[in-house]
Formats: structure tokens, C-alpha cells, sequence
């Protein structure tokens, strides 16, 4: 298999799932401005040109960052990585890989993107991202993990993108949950691994990438 990915990209939480299933894998870097790879075209890989994309021993290739952690996790079930088909957990967990995938990382996306000016970020910050900070504050108070004191995939993906707002100059440190819980995944060997890979020191989290 072969995890194609860009350094402080969000192809971290599917290395860090790999890593927890026990998977052997390549590593395959994408330079975002020439969408090349050492193999030549990435969109020979995904038209889409976006990383994460995971490529199959048969060559088959799949994207969406969240629907490849949801095959890890379906093929190596002993992973513990989601809960089983049909438990009312599971859908717990798809709930928290939805919104880390679509309010939370696509929100921070707006924080990167060139084609919004400075004032508008300021605005959603304010007036989007803070509100989803403190419900994920809130959560993380009660619960070390999001789903309650077992680690799963979603929790990847959540330290993935919560390494983001210091980056764009979103001030989270007053968040202390979150900040145990970032502290909390770093004491894991895949996620220490997945960083030292990215050439990205554990503890990380609060400096640029
Ligand atoms: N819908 C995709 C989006 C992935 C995505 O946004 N990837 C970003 C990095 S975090 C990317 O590849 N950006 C490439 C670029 O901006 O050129 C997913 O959820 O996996």
C-alpha cells in the first residue's frame, strides 16, 4: 500500500490509522504546487489532486480522508479503530468523522485559502470556528477520547486538524481539554511515529508546521 500525503496536510490521521492497524505502507509525498510526486503526475493517482489518497496493493486507488479511515478500520476490525457494523456506537463515531471532515477541517480550509481576505477570516473565525472549538472543548472535559475513554479513528483526524489553528493564527490555547487531548494523542507510538515521519517532533502541535 502506498499513503500519498503532504507534510501538515490532513494525510496525517489516515498514516496515524495506519500505523494503529499495524499496516505496512510507502510513503509517497505530494508537492502541492506541482501536484508531482518522485512517481510524476499526481493526477495520474486522483484527478482531485488532493491528499490524502490511498493506493491498494491491486492498484486501486482511494480518496476522502474519511472514508479511508473507514476502510482501515473495516478491514483490520481487530484495529478497534470504529466500532462494529450495526452498534450504535459506531454511528457515534461516523457522526465525529462527518464533523471533523466537513465543519471542522473544510472550516479551517477557509483559514488557508487565498481567495478570502484577511477581515472575512477574522469574522469566521470569530463567528464559526470559535463556536466549534468550544462544543469540541466541551466534549474533550468529560471525555478523553470522543467516544468516551476508547481511542478511534475520529480521534486521528481530530488531532490532524486541530493542529491547524496556530497556524492561521487562531488562538486556542485557552482551550485546555483540547490542549490535554492534543497532549493525550502524542503519547501514542502511532501518532509519535506518523509525526517523525512528516519530520514533525511530537509536541508540535502549538508551533507552525
Ligand atoms: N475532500 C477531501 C479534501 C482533502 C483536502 O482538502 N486536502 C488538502 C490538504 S489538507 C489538499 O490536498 N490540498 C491540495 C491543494 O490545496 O493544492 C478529503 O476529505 O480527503
Amino acid at each position: 500500500m502506498k499513503l500519498y500525503y503532504a507534510p501538515g496536510s490532513c494525510g496525517l490521521s489516515p498514516q496515524i490509522a495506519l500505523r494503529e492497524a499495524g499496516l505496512a505502507f510507502d510513503l509517497v509525498q505530494v508537492d502541492f504546487k506541482t501536484k508531482t510526486t518522485v512517481e510524476g503526475d499526481y493526477h495520474r493517482i486522483t484527478p482531485k489532486g488532493f491528499v490524502p489518497a490511498l493506493q491498494l496493493d491491486d492498484g486501486d486507488v482511494l480518496t476522502e480522508g474519511a472514508v479511508i479511515l473507514q476502510w482501515i478500520a473495516d478491514r483490520h476490525p481487530d484495529s478497534g479503530l470504529l466500532p462494529a457494523f450495526g452498534t450504535r456506537e459506531r454511528y457515534t463515531a461516523l457522526e465525529w468523522l462527518n464533523f471533523v471532515a466537513t465543519d471542522l477541517h473544510k472550516g479551517m480550509a477557509v483559514m488557508f485559502s487565498p481567495l478570502v481576505d484577511a477581515t472575512s477570516k477574522k469574522r469566521f473565525a470569530e463567528g464559526n470556528l470559535a463556536e466549534k472549538f468550544a462544543y469540541i472543548d466541551a466534549h474533550l472535559a468529560r471525555n478523553d477520547y470522543v467516544l468516551g475513554e476508547r481511542f478511534s479513528a475520529a480521534d486521528g483526524y481530530l488531532y490532524n486538524v486541530l493542529r491547524w489553528p496556530p497556524r492561521v493564527q487562531i488562538n486556542v490555547s485557552g482551550h485546555a481539554a483540547m490542549q490535554a487531548f492534543m497532549a493525550r494523542m502524542e503519547q501514542r507510538p502511532s501518532v509519535q511515529a506518523a509525526l517523525q515521519a512528516e519530520g514533525r517532533p511530537a509536541g508540535s502541535y502549538a508551533a507552525p508546521d
